[in-house]
């Protein structure tokens, strides 16, 4: 089987993607699009996903676009048994909701403090607006602390799908140089994250850029 993702390996929503794909030994090829590679507006990539973003997974015939979609389908696909998502029906709804609520609650207070802190140059930052973020951020890293006061991972005793959209943004908030509140557990969570090859090689050893 060929399989192709789409999407620059800065992408947090890419890094997604490419982490859950070595958790599940799943071999494949990356192109870069998106970001300063362009190459998001051509037609032929609108038909692949018409939304112009990344990450686009390509499998043989079959196109899939959202990160998060992308994860669950390479479980069911391909490791319908992992522990990653798992089958029961009350479990596998815990876990999705807690990779929706890194999308609804944490996204956009972390894309202010990312882009703000990162993305764009001194002069020109927002620092209210970065300081909305920072607040907003930890209050949902809230959320998740208080998952791991009774597990080690987010969703369950072992690591899955909920804490990869999480873990991919902790190493943001962990490596950006800014005044960080402190989350009890937070960093152990990460650093047993740090712990596993895929994530070191997709998201840890990665320079926050
Ligand atoms: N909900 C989508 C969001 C995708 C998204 O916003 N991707 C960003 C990168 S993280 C993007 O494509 N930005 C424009 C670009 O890189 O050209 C998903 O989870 O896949």
């Amino acid at each position: 089987m060929q399989r192709i993702v789409w999407g620059r390996a800065s992408s947090s929503n890419v890094m997604k993607v490419l982490w859950t794909l070595d958790e599940l030994g799943l071999p494949f090829e990356r192109r870069d699009v998106g970001g300063s590679f362009g190459k998001t507006d051509t037609p032929e990539y609108r038909a692949m996903n018409p939304t112009g973003l990344v990450p686009t997974l390509q499998e043989d015939g079959f196109t899939l676009w959202e990160s998060n979609a992308i994860c669950r389908y390479l479980c069911q696909a391909h490791a319908p048994d992992s522990k990653l998502w798992p089958q029961e029906a009350r479990a596998r709804a815990n876990v999705d909701r807690w990779m929706d609520a890194q999308q609804t609650v944490l996204g956009a207070p972390m894309t202010a403090v990312f882009w703000g802190l990162v993305r764009t140059p001194p002069e020109k930052r927002d620092m209210a607006a970065i300081a909305q973020g920072i607040q907003g951020a930890a209050r949902a890293y809230g959320l998740i602390a208080a998952q791991l006061q009774r597990s080690p991972y987010i969703a369950a005793e072992t690591f899955t799908l909920a804490d990869v959209p999480w873990g991919v943004h902790a190493h943001r908030w962990f490596n950006i140089d800014f005044d960080r509140p402190e989350i009890p557990g937070l960093r152990a969570w990460y650093d047993r994250l740090c712990e596993r090859p895929a994530y070191r090689t997709h998201i840890a050893e990665h320079p926050v850029v």
